[in-house]
């Protein structure tokens, strides 16, 4: 699915994330919120106030769980097997939510790496987030 030259930008700008999977996973979150305020929904107790410690939370097990996915980018499906029953069968999250959350976290990274983050590394984080999305929506009936 993705090349070994895609494969190399996430690595690297994984790099950059890892460790720090908490207040970059609540930037995400924050920006999905505030651009998006419907994918609020979800998260009804956590978004309700906005809760600092909450945000850090949650964005750091999301984050954490794209982690597992980047060192697994060639098993995704067995890798988030788990993780797409509870989004499927437990949340039931639309999956129109999901191309909303691609798109914050390439603005999270962007705003980050600014001129570091290139057309190249952009396009091969949009394939990467995208089959997390298909993994993660593809058992919905
Ligand atoms: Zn999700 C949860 C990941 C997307 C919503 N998530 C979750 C978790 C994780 C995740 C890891 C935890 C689990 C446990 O704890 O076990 N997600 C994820 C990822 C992605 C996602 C990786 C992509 C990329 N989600 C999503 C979306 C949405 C969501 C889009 C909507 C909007 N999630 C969610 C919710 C939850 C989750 C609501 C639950 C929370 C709580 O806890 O409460």
């Amino acid at each position: 699915m993705l090349s070994a030259r895609e494969h190399g930008h996430i690595a690297q700008v994984w790099d950059l994330i890892a460790g720090h999977e908490a207040p970059f996973g609540a930037e995400l979150l924050l920006r999905l919120f505030t651009v998006y305020p419907s994918t609020k929904i979800y998260f009804g107790h956590l978004s309700a106030s906005l809760d600092e410690t909450m945000l850090l939370s949650h964005g750091q097990r999301m984050l954490t769980a794209v982690g597992v996915a980047v060192q697994h980018v060639h098993n995704l499906r067995a890798a988030l097997s788990r993780l797409a029953d509870l989004h499927a069968f437990v949340l039931r999250v639309d999956p129109a939510n999901f191309p909303l959350l691609i798109q914050c976290f390439q603005v999270v990274l962007a705003s980050h790496l600014q001129d570091e983050f290139t057309v190249e590394m952009q396009a091969a984080w949009d394939k990467f987030l995208t089959g997390i999305a298909v993994v993660l929506t593809e058992k919905y009936r």
